[in-house]
């Protein structure tokens, strides 16, 4: 069976799916946490700086500064025992994330970006985008219009 969440290439979707940037934080016991860009902006905001969106099959863009909350600092706030999240955007793209990847204390955390290079993301840059550092291969992490947020016991 294909895992949707682990594509092995993509040709990546130009148009957001909708107009609505807020999203959802599925807990393991099924409490679900709605999320909009001022909640996500009321938590400590972080900056990390050269990030690249990097594909062999449609270019490579950056550097840029992506801002936004670190998906550490919400998983602290508002869930506890978890292994794995399985973050979805509305087009039906995703990724997983698995714990452990943020247990880490890596100076370039996974992020839930708010900004690009310090001015508000549009819709359209993919609000909320999840940017994952690390990744620099083909840009199947950097998850735009990200609708909900699966964890995982
Ligand atoms: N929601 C969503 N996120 C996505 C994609 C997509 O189709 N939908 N495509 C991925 C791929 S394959 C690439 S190369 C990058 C493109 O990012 P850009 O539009 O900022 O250049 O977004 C990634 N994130
Ligand atoms: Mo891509």
């Amino acid at each position: 069976m294909t895992d949707t969440l682990s594509p092995h290439s993509h040709d990546p979707n130009p148009e957001p799916p909708s107009y609505d940037t807020s999203l959802q934080l599925l807990l393991p016991d099924g409490h679900v946490h709605h999320l909009s860009v001022a909640d996500l902006g009321a938590f400590p905001q972080i900056e990390i700086v050269n990030c690249y969106i990097i594909s062999t099959g449609h270019g490579t863009s950056g550097p840029f500064v992506f801002g936004g909350v670190a998906l550490q600092t919400i998983m602290e706030a508002l869930a506890q025992s978890w292994s794995q999240a399985e973050v979805i955007s509305g087009d039906g793209f995703g990724t997983r994330v698995y714990a452990p990847e943020l247990a880490e204390g890596s100076e370039r955390p996974i992020l839930l970006a708010l900004t690009k290079d310090g001015v508000a993301l549009t819709r359209q840059d993919g609000l909320v985008r999840l940017i994952v550092p690390s990744e620099t291969d083909d840009a199947l992490r950097q998850v735009k219009w990200i609708e909900r947020i699966n964890l995982l016991a």
